[in-house]
């Protein structure tokens, strides 16, 4: 690979730095800790951070190496980490407009999903659909993601349904991750929905998942976590914890769906297996929250989902509260959420969740980073950190949930590379190697 310049970014407005040594993902009043250097530099080193602090400090630091660097002048502008979303159904074909119109008009999610609809008509589309068309569209939605100085995401499977199905989307996950600058982890959910042909008997359907399709996501080296839809309807608690035992056994980490409809024990479920997050949770119980809160149990919560059904968001802030560390996500999917946007999550964070605009820069950055289990190297500004880098055009941390529907991000940085430069993407695609 070519050898790059160091790259030298000064004169943030606010380098917001996040910056904490216990490794472990913020809560409580922590959440809030911003740890903002005013007037702050970073100095960038094979797509790694070497240095940050403030101005003079860096300027010394590096005097007699500042004409090989390129240098970013970030005057007036905040600077953050890299944005992490860490909870997306990113590979998918087609589109559910159809479905967002018959919900206008009095329908549920749940009553099109037990209609054949929903989650079953992304995976006919997505079955349908070639690798490279998976990935043509997947890459479409990663570009918007860089735009607005998302970094990494997480993707999940499970609109396959069935081993050879999965395994394709699973491989197009690993193609976007080789691909695209944006890193990809993923999530294996082959337990994302019953099919229609196992609907009177969906043990067989379960038993395929944990015997079949788990081992072989394992062999392969697929992905990195296992994940369920624990609802009513779709997966029992039961069915959920064999799943997510069985992925265990196999090395992948659990995650789990939990308590999005109505409360089902998905949040006590996630204690118990030792989940790495559980995801969704607007209608969790109080004693599955402090089971969570006990067992370190990131909370990803998806406003925009909320936003979407038209239901009422998750309490993040009784969450906080609680101890129970948060994260926020879009749940980019089409049919719960369709967006990109995790600017607009952004808002809806403080807006319908009360959440301080504080505790959702730390939701976005460093607590999603540790939803995936990425704490050590992305998420915040620290020297040894991989170089993930956002400057916005506006100087104030606050702006970024204020002004809503907006995307600030003007200067993307991926790994030491300048990825979108003054609003306009230039390096999107990584360098075959
Ligand atoms: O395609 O509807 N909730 N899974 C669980 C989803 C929403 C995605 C979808
Ligand atoms: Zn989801």
């Amino acid at each position: 690979m070519q050898q790059q310049k160091p790259l030298y970014i000064r004169r943030a407005s606010q380098l917001v730095t996040l910056a904490d040594s216990s490794n472990a993902p913020l809560r409580g009043k922590a959440m809030e800790r911003l740890s903002i250097i005013e007037n702050g530099s970073v100095w960038v080193e094979d797509g790694t951070i070497r240095a940050a602090g403030p101005d003079e400090e860096i300027a010394a630091k590096y005097q007699t190496r500042m004409n090989e660097a390129e240098v970013i002048d970030a005057s007036g502008r905040l600077v953050t980490p890299g944005l992490v979303d860490p909870h997306t159904h990113l590979v998918y074909a087609g589109s559910r407009e159809n479905e967002f119109e018959k919900r206008l008009r009095g329908a549920t999610y749940m009553e099109i999903m037990a209609a054949g609809g929903g989650i079953h008509a992304t995976t006919a589309a997505t079955r349908e659909a070639s690798i490279e068309q998976l990935i043509s569209e997947s890459t479409r939605r990663l570009d918007l993601f860089l735009q607005q100085g998302v970094t990494t995401v997480e993707a999940k499977s499970g609109y396959g349904l069935s081993l050879e199905h999965e395994l394709k989307q699973l491989e197009a996950a690993k193609e976007l991750d080789r691909s695209h600058v944006v890193d990809v982890v993923s999530t294996f959910m082959g337990a994302h929905a019953v099919p229609a042909a196992y609907r009177e008997r969906p043990e067989v359907f379960v038993d395929q998942v944990v015997t079949e399709m788990i081992p072989e996501v394992a062999r392969r080296k697929l992905a990195e976590f296992n994940d369920v839809f624990c609802e009513r309807g779709v997966f029992t608690p039961e069915q959920s914890r064999r799943i997510l035992e069985a992925g265990k056994k196999y090395g992948l980490a659990p995650k789990i769906h939990a308590d999005e409809i109505e409360p089902y024990g998905g949040a006590e479920l996630a204690a118990e297996v030792g989940a790495v997050s559980a995801d969704h949770l607007l209608r969790a119980s109080k004693t599955g929250i402090q089971a969570m809160a006990e067992a370190g149990v990131v909370a990803v919560l998806l406003p925009g989902t909320a936003f979407f059904l038209m239901a009422e968001a998750a309490d993040g802030r009784n969450m906080i509260d609680a101890g129970v560390p948060v994260a926020l996500s879009t749940d980019c999917n089409p049919g719960s959420s369709p967006t990109v946007s995790l600017s607009l999550i952004m808002n809806l964070g403080c807006l319908k969740m009360g959440m301080t605009p504080a505790e959702v820069l730390t939701a976005t950055t460093i607590n999603a980073a540790h939803a995936i289990r990425r704490g050590h190297e992305i998420g915040s500004i620290e020297e040894g950190k991989k170089a993930d880098l956002v400057l916005y055009d506006v100087p104030d941390y606050r702006s970024l949930q204020y002004a809503y529907g907006v995307n600030h991000a003007r200067t993307v940085i991926k790994s030491g590379c300048v990825a979108v430069r003054d609003g306009f993407p230039v390096h999107s695609r990584k360098a075959v190697s």
